[in-house]
């Protein structure tokens, strides 16, 4: 499948936006082609349902879903569907986000849902999650993600050499 993406990031709201933008990020510099949606999963069940149901068919290989308060999307996702789902909860204004982390990561056993951290971290980590599995087929992106490591690595060498040099 040609033009089809390889990992769907889905949301349930615009307003997880800014935060689902930090795995679009990661995937962009992986150059894994990947697609944004904002699905509801109680606002519009009938486009969730549509869309796991029809993902793998399409060529999606992982799907990434976050979503805040009572975030039921990514087990909805991983209902409907037998691709890896990795799920994304949500910073929220009354619970801090753990309302969403316990609604992600607390799937009752036989319907998997792989739960990052809380936010922009949870974001950036699915996303290298999803490149992870994609580089158990493609070469490429092993070679990618080692440079990625080497950077972090980088980092905090320098910001050690300049604590320890500069005093
Ligand atoms: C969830 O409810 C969304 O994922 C979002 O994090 C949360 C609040 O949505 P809005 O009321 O901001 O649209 O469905």
């Amino acid at each position: 499948m040609e033009n089809s993406p390889e990992v769907c990031i889905v949301m349930g709201s615009k307003s997880d936006l800014e935060v689902m933008r930090e795995a679009s990020k990661i995937l962009r510099d992986f150059d894994v082609a990947h697609e944004i949606r904002v699905i509801s999963a109680h606002r519009t069940p009938d486009v969730a349902h549509r869309f796991g149901t029809n993902a793998r068919s399409r060529g999606v290989k992982v799907i990434i879903a976050g979503a805040g308060k009572a975030a039921h999307l990514a087990g909805v996702m991983a209902s409907l569907t037998t691709l890896p789902v990795i799920g994304i909860p949500m910073v929220t204004s009354d619970l801090g986000g753990l309302d969403s982390l316990l609604s992600t990561v607390q799937m009752p056993s036989g319907i998997p849902v792989a739960t990052t951290a809380i936010g922009k971290a949870g974001a950036i980590n699915a996303a290298l999650l999803a490149v992870s599995m994609l580089a158990l087929c493609r070469q490429d992106l092993v070679g990618k993600l080692e440079a990625y490591r080497q950077q972090l690595r980088k980092e905090v060498e320098l910001a050690d050499a300049e604590l320890t040099t500069g005093g």
